[in-house]
């Protein structure tokens, strides 16, 4: 395609993914004229697209800035590095560069909840959409859990939206006034894609820029709006909440319970979330309910039936009384030490399962975080040797070709009463189509193996 066939007015969607493809139909209802770019020679959704849209334009390969300059504005997926060259330089001459967040936002009068965070961000945002259903509310629930936000306006009206999104979304998004928003914890991720920690924390935090009601984890202090506190604010942690307005755990008797302020909510042992983290989870969505007007009974209520997300801390099975489970989501190190902590106990040692792509993360935390209460490691995957290295020095581990072969090696090294957690820290595609992949071929092992 040559870019001269371009009009100036002409958006161009670069990304022919789920965003991309999402964008193409907003736009298209919309009777706004378009392009699309994706750097790969032959995209997955090249062919669906064709067929949708045959007379469309489509540059494939590397972006070229003669292609980016020619048109107003450009909608980015989030799979697409906005420091690209040609997008670069696009913007710094005068052309647009959003996302599907920013065409959402501009479009939807209901209010938003905007949840982010380096771990939890699935499990908080479908409680909260649940919360929200008990209460009695039409919700769209979307965003990075895998639903893009501009398909939800296409399921007709809803009350509110609850939407999940990553630090690449936000990257792009200007103009989100959100009712409530939470960073709800943040740990090193996707540094291949920023220069560094502080990058990424920046991206995480632009989720507080005009909101009305910012919401922070007490536990992490990188969740405090660097900007400071302009808007009010709601805390959540795992101690006594400190003020009235405040999210926490108090010891009632001898029970351990959620807390509002001096408001007890629920028991901490009827929330069906695995390990203190889960607990966290809980107290962040009836933060966010909160805020939303949500009455407790209904938020209590939805918390109670909720069903933990598969590949999160997920129960397999019990083989030879050692039991199994699979938190495939875990790419990252702050996921998984948050596992560990919730799951290892002196009486039940735990063997985890660690490695795959590391995507630059630093693994030095480990020395420390996996010294007590863990019986051993199987190392799969790209990264396994740079693990490797963290280690406690008279830890346990054996390098693995694959996992299969490491569930093997753990279900004979395990003994009566032990764990064993496939929570890898890594991204997944070294070895697997995604970690759902990863996860079911775990749970798939597990099964096989005689009881
Ligand atoms: N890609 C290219 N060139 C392109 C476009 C994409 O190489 O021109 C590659 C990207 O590097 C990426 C893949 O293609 O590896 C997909 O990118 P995309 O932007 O087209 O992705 P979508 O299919 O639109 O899915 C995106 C989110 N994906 C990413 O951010 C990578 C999905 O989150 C999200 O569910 C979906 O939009 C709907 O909003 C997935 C994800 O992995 C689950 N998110 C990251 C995370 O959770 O850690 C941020
Ligand atoms: P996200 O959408 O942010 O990836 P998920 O709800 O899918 O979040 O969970 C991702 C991983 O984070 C899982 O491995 C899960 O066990 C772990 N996790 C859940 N809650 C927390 C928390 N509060 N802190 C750290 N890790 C967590």
């Amino acid at each position: 395609m040559n870019s001269a066939y371009l009009n100036k007015e002409d958006y161009l969607i670069i990304g022919l993914g789920q965003t991309g493809l999402s964008v193409a139909r907003h736009l298209s209802a919309q009777g706004k004229s378009f392009s699309v770019a994706d750097t790969r020679v032959n995209p997955p959704g090249l062919d669906a697209f064709r067929q949708a849209w045959p007379d469309v334009s489509i540059w494939l390969g590397p972006l070229d800035a003669e292609l980016t300059c020619s048109v107003s504005c450009l909608v980015v997926s989030p799979g697409v590095s906005v420091t690209d060259l040609a997008i670069d330089i696009a913007r710094q001459q005068g052309v647009e560069v959003i996302g599907d967040i920013e065409l959402f936002c501009r479009e939807v009068q209901q209010p938003i909840i905007a949840i982010t965070g380096s771990n939890a961000k699935s499990t908080v945002t479908t409680l909260l959409g649940a919360m929200a259903g008990a209460a009695g509310k039409k919700v769209g629930v979307g965003g990075n859990i895998g639903l893009p936000v501009l398909d939800l306006l296409a399921e007709g009206f809803h009350d509110l939206y609850v939407l999940e999104l990553s630090s690449f979304q936000l990257e792009t998004t200007q103009s989100l006034k959100a009712l409530a928003a939470v960073v709800l914890n943040i740990s090193e991720d996707h540094l291949d894609r920023y220069a560094d920690f502080d990058g990424y924390i920046f991206a995480k935090q632009r989720i507080y820029h005009h909101c009305f009601t910012a919401v922070f984890n007490r536990d992490d202090a990188k969740t405090l709006p660097i900007h400071g506190l302009k808007a009010p604010w709601l805390s959540f942690g795992l101690d006594e909440p400190v003020d009235e307005s405040a999210f926490g755990l108090a010891w009632l008797g001898d029970e351990c319970w959620l807390m509002r302020g001096s408001l007890p909510l629920m028991p901490a042992c009827d929330v069906p979330l695995v390990g203190v983290h889960g607990l966290s989870n809980a107290l962040a969505a009836f933060a966010l309910g909160f805020v939303a007007g949500f009455p407790v009974a209904a938020m209590r209520s939805a918390l109670v039936a909720f069903k933990p997300l598969a590949h999160r801390c997920e129960f397999v099975a019990c083989r030879n009384k050692v039991a199994f489970y699979n938190d495939s989501k875990a790419t990252n190190v702050g996921a998984m030490l948050a596992a560990v902590k919730g799951l290892a106990k002196p009486e039940a040692p735990l063997w985890l399962v660690l490695g795959g792509e590391g995507k630059g993360q630093d693994f030095s935390s480990l020395a420390t975080a996996l010294a007590t209460n863990i019986a051993g490691v199987a190392l799969i995957g790209r990264d396994a040797p740079l693990i490797a290295d963290f280690l406690p020095t008279d830890l346990k581990h054996q390098f693995l070709a694959s996992l299969p072969e490491a569930v093997t090696w753990l279900a004979n090294q395990a003994v009566e009463g032990d764990q064993v957690l496939l929570s890898p820290a890594c991204a997944s595609f070294d070895q697997f189509n995604g970690f759902e992949h990863r996860g079911e071929v775990f749970a798939q092992c597990v099964i096989d193996l005689p009881s």
